[in-house]
């Protein structure tokens, strides 16, 4: 079901194959969409490039390093994507960051710099990349971003991140609220959680997701497929009447009382 083809959408924040960004990318691919990529600098060129190579897509692959921290990286990243294919018709922001130190003990001691650095990072950055991306997105278009339960509520360790998760949902309605009129859309899933390279980070991981798993209405937890799968339907036409909503892909674990 090629319900992509001829669609161009930018994935931002693959590290590795295990990243939610690639699994993101498989379905989107699958779906014959055209796609680009953005990497956080040398650190995770090779990574990507041979996780790209694998797609063997039939267009040249595009990456393009973008630190999503420094505003100039943002535009010469968009200035690139505009040259070399001119239109965009989505956006995957897969990003998120908040130092180690911060994702552990009592939310009362995170720091000023902490608390600055994960919203810069976590939320700030989806209304810059936005910004930059407006004027390509002149056929309408798609963006989906990356949110965790903890936005909703107290999730142990998570600390400044659910504060900054918070802050992206809220983006996601005021953005979408601003783009409606160019016909682009801004939508969050709201992810269980998935071994990572960024879950790594938060203490107690694993024994968070044996609780996910015992509790959740589906009894188990979720993979990046699951993801991919309902990030391919918020860029396809299926879904054009949804916008600022955030969709829990958490095999119902949300939902449970207790
Ligand atoms: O359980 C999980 N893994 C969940 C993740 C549950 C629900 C939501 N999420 C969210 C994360 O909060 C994030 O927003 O999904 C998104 C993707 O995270 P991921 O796939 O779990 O983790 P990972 O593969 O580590 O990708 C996050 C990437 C960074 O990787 P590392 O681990 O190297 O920090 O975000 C990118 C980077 O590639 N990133 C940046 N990209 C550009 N500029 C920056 C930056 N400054 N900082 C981090």
């Amino acid at each position: 079901m090629n319900i992509l083809q001829g669609k161009n959408i930018l994935i931002m924040g693959v590290a590795n194959k295990r990243s939610i960004a690639w699994g993101i990318a498989q379905s989107l691919h699958a779906a014959g969409a055209r796609l680009l990529f953005t990497y956080q600098g040398e650190r995770l060129k090779k990574n990507v490039e041979e996780l790209v190579a694998s797609l063997q897509a039939d267009d040249e692959p595009i990456l393009i390093s973008c630190d999503v921290t420094s505003d100039e990286d943002i535009e010469q990243a968009f200035r690139q994507i505009k040259e070399r294919v001119g239109v965009l018709h989505g956006i995957a922001h897969c990003i998120a960051f908040a130092p180690t130190e911060e994702l552990e003990g009592r939310f009362s001691a995170t720091s000023r710099s902490g608390f600055a650095i994960a919203h810069d990072i976590s939320a700030y950055s989806l209304v810059a990349v936005m910004r930059a991306a407006e004027g390509l997105m002149a056929e309408g278009g798609s963006v989906v971003t990356l949110t965790y339960l903890g936005g909703e509520r107290v999730m142990p360790n998570y600390n400044v991140m659910g504060i900054a998760k918070a802050a992206l949902e809220s983006c996601v309605r005021y953005l979408a609220a601003d783009m409606g009129k160019s016909s682009i859309r801004v939508n969050a899933i709201s992810a269980g959680p998935i071994r990572t390279l960024a879950a790594k980070g938060i203490r107690n991981f694993n024994e968070m997701t044996k609780h996910v798993a015992d509790k959740a209405a589906l009894g188990r937890m979720i993979d990046q497929s699951e993801v991919g799968d309902t990030a391919l339907f918020l860029f396809s036409h299926l879904s054009r009447g949804i916008t600022g909503e955030v969709i829990h892909v958490d095999a119902g674990y949300s939902i449970m009382g207790n």
